[in-house]
């Protein structure tokens, strides 16, 4: 391959909580890397996965959903979406849930008017919808606002789409060599996914408050030491009164998380696992800026 002919760099996945970003970036990439509930705000970081060709990689970037930060912990989420559109971004892939209300995109719309590379409108979920003029007359709401290169109608969890959109990502991007030694899919050790993977868990399994209020933490990660592969976690809560709700009755509910944690990590990581859990209280860490750090929330160079 001519190395003047090969093209790489960042799509960034920029939409509102729970319009499918990680559920298409999983599909892009290959892998059930980035973790997908049903629950808004899954996504609390930028999470790097990437997909290569004889002549490209793309390097997509999984954005936290944007809202408006209520807490500390929002605020860093909102600035890891800044940080990818403004600095990172060759395309952005602006991913809207046709099924759901569109007004609620009119700040992140804003925010997108000034970002200098080329924006794709990703209108996403189209299996549940039956209507296409739904479709059409939500194309042209944004294209009233916002300029936008090209449109793709695609269903992230069906898969429908999804591959003409990765042939227009690839092509769209800079002539560059690659970002990322070949094969490498990411940026990060396997500790942030074994953490990330127990944290969806957390989303699936509890209500309400509960999975916004945790932090995972892995405490010990060793591998091929003879005995089997173990991992012990802290699960930070807010409050000495989410403990007894995370354990559950005699237990019940820790020992459910522990298996369901359990099984995804040997999924992804193809080896099996013991996996330890412990729930520790570090009161109102959401807002409080050390612990943010210390979670690796706030990088201290950005400060
Ligand atoms: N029917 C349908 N559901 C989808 C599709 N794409 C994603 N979903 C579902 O939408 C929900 C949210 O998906 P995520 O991928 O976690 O959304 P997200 O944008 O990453 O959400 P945050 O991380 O909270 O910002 C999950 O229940 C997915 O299974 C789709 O094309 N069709
Ligand atoms: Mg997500």
């Amino acid at each position: 391959m001519d190395e003047h002919h090969f093209k790489s760099g960042f799509a960034v996945l920029a939409g509102l909580p729970n319009a499918g970003k990680s559920t298409l970036l999983n599909q892009l990439a290959g892998g059930l890397l980035s973790a997908v509930t049903n629950k808004p705000q899954t996504t609390r970081q930028n999470i790097l996965a990437i997909s290569e060709g004889k002549d490209y990689q793309i390097v997509f970037v999984d954005t936290p959903g944007f809202l408006k930060p209520q807490y500390k912990l929002q605020q860093t989420m909102a600035d890891c979406v800044n940080r990818a559109v403004n600095e990172e971004a060759d395309v952005v892939l602006f991913l809207v849930d046709v099924t759901a209300d569109f007004s609620f995109n009119a700040k992140l719309i804003e925010k997108l008017k000034s970002v200098f590379c080329p924006i794709f409108l990703v209108l996403n979920k189209i299996d549940l919808i039956k209507d296409k003029s739904i479709l059409d007359s939500l194309e042209e709401r944004v294209k009233a606002e916002l300029k936008i290169t090209q449109t793709f109608r695609i269903s992230a969890s069906k898969k429908q789409g999804t591959e003409n959109l990765l042939k227009a990502v690839a092509q769209t991007l800079p002539f560059s060599p690659a970002y990322f030694p070949k094969g490498q899919w990411t940026d990060r050790f396997e500790r942030f996914y074994v953490a990330e993977f127990i944290r969806e868990q957390i989303f699936l399994l509890y209500q309400k408050e509960i999975p916004y209020s945790t932090y995972v933490e892995i405490e010990k990660f060793t591998e091929d030491l003879g005995a089997k592969n173990f991992i012990r976690a802290n699960i930070h809560v807010e409050r000495e009164s989410q403990k007894p709700i995370l354990i559950g009755k005699g237990g019940a509910m820790i020992a459910k998380l522990r298996q369901c944690s359990q099984k995804r990590i040997e999924e992804f990581l193809g080896k099996k696992y013991r996996v330890e859990l412990n729930v520790v209280v570090s009161p109102n860490w959401r807002n409080d800026t050390s612990k943010l750090e210390q979670f690796g929330y706030i990088q201290r160079d950005e400060q």
